[in-house]
C-alpha cells in the first residue's frame, strides 16, 4: 500500500469519532473473544496499560477541574440567586445518585454472565461509619493525593479552592489576589491540559477496549452481553424515574406549581440536542432558547443558572456513578453497603461539580468512583464500549435538572411569564 493511501485511510480513521473507534473496538474485541475463546485472553497486558494510564489521570483531574468548578461558587458572585440554585443542584445531584443506585440494586445489572475474577480485588475489609466518614477528612491532603485517595483528594480541593475564593474577595491586597487569581489561572490551563490527555489515554482506549473485551468474552463466552443490555436498560429507568418523580414530581408541579408537560413541552429542543450531541455545554444555548422563548423565563435567572448548570450540575452524570458502581460491585462478586453507597453518593456529587460537559467526561469520572470503592478500573474499559449510547441518557438528564431548576428559581424569584408559549399551548391546563 501506497505512502499516500496510508496517509489517507489514517485521515479517515482518525476523522471518526473516537468513542465511535471505542465502539467498533468493543464489538470487534468481543467478536474475537467469542470466536477465539481462551486464547484471547493474552491481549489482556494490553488492556491492563490502558487501565494504568486511567489510573494515572485520576488525582490531576480532580485537582483541576474541581478547582475549577469551585471557582464558580465563590460566595459573593453567588448572592441569593446563586444559592438557591446551587442547593437545589445539589440537592438533585444526590438525589439522582440514590436513584441510580436504588434502580440498579432493584434490576442489579452485571449480577449474571460476567465475573471479573482474576482482577485484583483492591477492597480490603469494609470499614465501619464512622471511620468512613473520618477518612473523609484527610490528615494529609498531600499524602492522600499521593496514595490516590479519592473523597479526601477531593474534600481539600473544595475547601482550599472555597478558602482562596474567600480571601480573593476579602482582601485588599492585591499581591494575594493576583496570586489566587494565578491558582485558578493555572487549575483552568490544568484542566485544559488533563482533558487533552484523557482523549490521549481514550486514543490508546481503543485498542485497549478491544483487548479488555477480547479478554472478557474469551472467558465469559456469549453470556456478557446481557450486563451490558441490562446496564443501559437500568440506566435508562433510573433516568425516566427521576425525571419523572424529581424534576417533573416534585420540582415543576411541587415547588412550581406548573405542568410538567408543559415543561417537557417548552424543553424539548434541549432534550433532544442533548441526547445527539451528548454535550451540556454543546446544547447551553439550544437550553438558554428554550427558557427563554418556551418557558418565559428571565434572562437574569438563567443567564446564571444555566451556565453553571452545564459546567457543575451533571445528575444524569451522578447516577450513572451510582448505576456503574452497582455493575462493577455485581461483575466483582461484592456487595456494596450502605456505606460504600453513601461514598458513592459523596463522590459522584462532588466530582460532578468537576466534570466537563463534554462527550464522555462521565465515564473518566467512574474512574474515581471504582477507585474510591477498591473496584478494578478494567470496568471502565468494559462500559467505554457502551457510553455513546449512556452518555446521551446521562447528559439528557444533566440538561433536564438544568432547566427544571431554572424554572424553580424563576417562579421563586417572579422571574416567569406564565403567558409564554409553552405553559399555554393547550397541552395541559397549568396546576
Ligand atoms: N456528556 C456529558 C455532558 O455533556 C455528560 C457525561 O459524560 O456524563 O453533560
Amino acid at each position: 500500500m501506497s505512502n499516500t493511501a496510508i496517509v489517507s485511510l489514517w485521515r479517515r480513521y482518525r476523522a471518526v469519532s473516537i468513542v465511535y473507534r471505542i465502539g467498533l473496538a468493543f464489538v470487534l474485541g468481543s467478536i474475537l473473544g467469542l470466536v477465539v475463546g481462551q486464547p484471547a485472553t493474552a491481549l489482556k497486558p494490553i488492556g491492563d496499560l490502558f487501565v494504568r494510564l486511567l489510573k494515572m489521570l485520576i488525582v490531576p483531574i480532580v485537582v483541576f477541574t474541581l478547582l475549577m468548578g469551585v471557582r464558580q461558587l465563590s460566595p459573593s458572585s453567588l448572592g441569593r440567586v446563586g444559592v438557591q440554585v446551587v442547593a437545589l443542584y445539589a440537592f438533585t445531584s444526590a438525589l439522582a445518585v440514590a436513584v441510580g443506585l436504588g434502580v440498579s440494586n432493584l434490576v442489579s445489572p452485571g449480577s449474571r454472565g460476567l465475573s471479573l475474577t482474576n482482577a485484583e480485588a483492591q477492597s480490603a475489609e469494609a470499614p465501619n461509619a464512622v471511620e468512613v466518614l473520618l477518612n473523609i477528612v484527610p490528615a494529609n491532603p498531600i499524602g492522600s493525593m499521593a496514595e490516590g485517595n479519592v473523597l479526601p483528594t477531593i474534600f481539600f480541593v473544595v475547601v482550599f479552592g472555597l478558602g482562596l475564593s474567600l480571601v480573593w474577595e476579602e482582601t485588599d491586597d492585591e499581591a494575594v489576589r493576583s496570586g489566587i487569581e494565578t491558582f485558578f489561572d493555572l487549575a483552568e490551563a490544568g484542566a485544559e491540559a488533563m482533558y487533552k490527555v484523557v482523549w490521549g489515554a481514550m486514543e490508546f482506549g481503543v485498542v485497549g477496549v478491544f483487548a479488555l473485551m477480547a479478554n472478557v468474552f474469551g472467558t465469559s463466552g456469549i453470556d456478557a452481553i446481557l450486563p451490558f443490555t441490562l446496564l443501559i436498560v437500568t440506566m435508562l429507568l433510573a433516568a425516566v424515574t427521576h425525571i419523572g418523580l424529581v424534576y417533573l414530581g416534585g420540582l415543576v408541579a411541587g415547588l412550581a406549581g406548573r405542568s410538567p408537560l408543559a415543561f417537557l413541552s417548552g424543553g424539548r429542543d434541549a432534550m433532544v440536542t442533548a441526547l445527539s450531541i451528548r454535550s451540556s455545554s454543546g446544547t447551553l444555548p439550544v437550553t438558554m432558547s428554550d427558557a427563554d422563548e418556551n418557558l418565559g423565563i428571565e434572562e437574569r435567572i438563567y443567564g446564571f443558572s444555566l451556565p453553571l448548570g452545564a459546567t457543575i450540575n451533571m445528575d444524569g452524570t451522578a447516577m450513572y456513578q451510582g448505576v456503574a458502581a452497582v455493575f462493577a460491585a455485581n461483575i466483582m462478586g461484592v456487595n456494596l453497603s450502605l456505606i460504600d453507597q453513601f461514598s458513592v453518593v459523596a463522590v459522584a456529587v462532588l466530582a460532578s461539580i468537576g466534570t466537563a460537559g463534554v462527550p464522555g467526561s462521565g465515564l473518566i469520572m467512574l474512574t474515581l468512583v471504582l477507585t474510591q470503592l477498591g473496584l478494578p478500573l478494567e470496568i471502565v474499559g468494559f462500559v467505554a464500549g457502551v457510553d455513546p449510547i449512556l452518555d446521551r441518557i446521562r447528559t439528557m438528564v444533566n440538561v433536564t435538572g438544568d432547566l427544571a431548576v431554572t424554572t424553580v428559581v424563576a417562579k421563586w424569584n417572579g422571574a416567569v411569564d406564565f403567558t409564554a408559549e409553552a405553559w399555554n399551548d393547550g397541552v395541559v391546563p397549568s396546576i
